[in-house]
């Protein structure tokens, strides 16, 4: 933890849902749900006029159709996503060289590495609405919630609070107070399972931390998260910022506090860990064609195994099915004790590819596997939202498709909300109008480990 706030957090509104209310007027103040638009799609986002009806990130969609009816179900544009978040990055990378991209949409900015050296509560609301106004202009009005403070955890915690559309700074020697109350689950780290660890031992918030002692959160534990939990309830962190590593891989891990020895232990640890995975994925607009599992045993020894599937994939199902069917060939080893779990992914790509998955017959998990395809990977026609351009009406936006018709709005982000119309599917005036990104190749930067 530094002495002065130093870093800054941000992180762009309902980064999908803006975009598209950005570029298709009439959607402007509407709920707008983007994500898997299929009977087993989830969602990836929505706007926070959605969200006020109870829609959220990883919903099932049809249940999102229930809660919202009236909202426009979009499949997302992800090059439309990739250029707006360069343009954020850009403009982050002006305020310091040492900026680190968590996702599309999140990076952290070490405002010391620039040579700064007015770090004083006016100064920085000055800098952080500066900021907010120069994303604004980059990206042709999408929103950003900006937090600084002296840690990572702070600034991320500030940013967090002024969802959306606003500026927290947390001043220093005020963190610990800050954080007393939060739940455990404010503390970077610590997901549903470790959560309901801590829960065990009567601790929720941050301050009921702080009371337990250093062996009851070893012995619940493990040595390295206690260590680590113990330093953050005092908002004790150090993290540094480390810029633009290019990322390979994606896992989450678990050591146990007892050794597991029967694989129905294992399996719901599996799921868990591969939906996360996924959805880190998803954030940061990537997709995966190897999927890992590792296990290390009682005796510290280490077992990885992997599939390469024939198309690059991001959806919960198909990784927690692949997950587990590797889990499933690794069962003779259970027995011995299985003390660590971890599901990875790697052999990324930006696009979904061909929904040619390789058949393995390791069990009946495949038939969910190749159920599971999300319709944007296999979507060969036009797609709810997608660009399209009319030889006589111009450019315009997916509507609805269907019965051999596809509906269009004709309007863009620079025209007032637009006149609909309906057209046969294959009417050779209209044409799929998909965005361009030049250099696509140099592949994704941003993400966490
Ligand atoms: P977030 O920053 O978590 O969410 P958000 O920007 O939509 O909303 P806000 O920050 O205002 O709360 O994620 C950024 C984008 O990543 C989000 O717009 C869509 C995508 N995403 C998924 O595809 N799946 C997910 O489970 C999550 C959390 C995000
Ligand atoms: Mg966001």
């Amino acid at each position: 933890m530094r002495a002065e706030a130093s870093i800054l957090h941000l992180d762009l509104d309902a980064f999908f849902a803006a975009v598209e209310q950005r570029d298709k007027p009439s959607l402007r103040g509407k709920p707008v749900i983007i994500g898997g638009v299929s009977g087993r799609g989830v969602v990836s986002t929505a706007s926070y006029e959605a969200r006020k009806f109870g829609v959220h990130s990883a919903m099932p969609t049809h249940e999102a159709r229930r809660l919202c009816p009236n909202a426009a179900f979009l499949h997302g544009r992800f090059g439309a996503y990739r250029i707006a978040s360069r343009q954020v990055m850009e403009v982050l990378a002006q305020v310091s060289p040492q900026m680190e991209p968590m996702s599309l949409d999140e990076a952290y900015v070490d405002l010391a590495a620039s040579g700064r050296t007015d770090f004083s509560l006016e100064s920085l609301r000055k800098l952080g609405e500066d900021l907010r106004q120069q994303v604004r202009e980059a990206t042709n009005g999408l929103t950003a919630s900006v937090g600084i403070g002296s840690s990572k955890f702070m600034a991320k915690l500030a940013s967090e609070e002024a969802k959306p559309d606003g500026l927290v700074i947390v001043p220093p020697g005020t963190e610990a107070d800050r954080i007393s109350p939060l739940s455990v689950r404010a503390i970077p780290g610590v997901g549903p399972a470790t959560a309901e660890r801590l829960l065990r031992l009567g601790i929720h918030t941050v301050a009921e931390l702080r009371q337990a002692t250093d062996n009851e959160l070893r012995r619940e534990l493990g040595p390295n998260t206690a260590a680590w939990l113990t330093a953050l309830a005092y908002a004790q962190d150090d993290r540094g910022i480390s810029s633009s590593r290019e990322v390979k891989s994606i896992s989450m891990e678990d050591t146990f506090a007892v050794d597991y020895t029967h694989v129905s232990e294992l399996e719901p640890i599996t799921a868990r860990d591969a939906v996360w995975v996924a959805k880190r994925l998803r954030k940061s607009g990537l997709f995966a064609r190897t999927i890992t599992l590792k296990l290390k045993l009682a005796d510290f020894t280490i077992h990885t195994r992997s599939r390469t599937l024939l198309g690059a994939v991001d959806s919960d199902e198909t990784i927690t099915a692949v997950a587990l069917s590797l889990l499933d060939e690794q069962k003779h080893l259970v027995p011995r004790g299985i003390r660590l779990l971890g599901v990875g992914v790697s052999g990324f790509t930006t696009e979904a590819q061909e929904a040619l998955f390789e058949i393995s017959a390791a069990r009946s998990d495949l038939s969910r596997v190749e159920s599971s395809i999300p319709d944007r990977h296999s979507w060969h026609g036009y797609g709810p939202g997608d660009d399209v351009i009319h030889d006589t009406y111009g450019p315009g936006w997916v509507w609805g498709s269907g019965l051999g018709q596809v509906t269009v709005r004709f309007e863009t982000a620079n025209t007032p909300p637009g006149p609909i119309r309906t057209f046969p599917i294959d009417d050779p005036d209209l044409h799929p109008n998909p965005i361009q990104i030049a250099d696509e190749a140099s592949g994704p930067g941003w993400l966490e480990e």
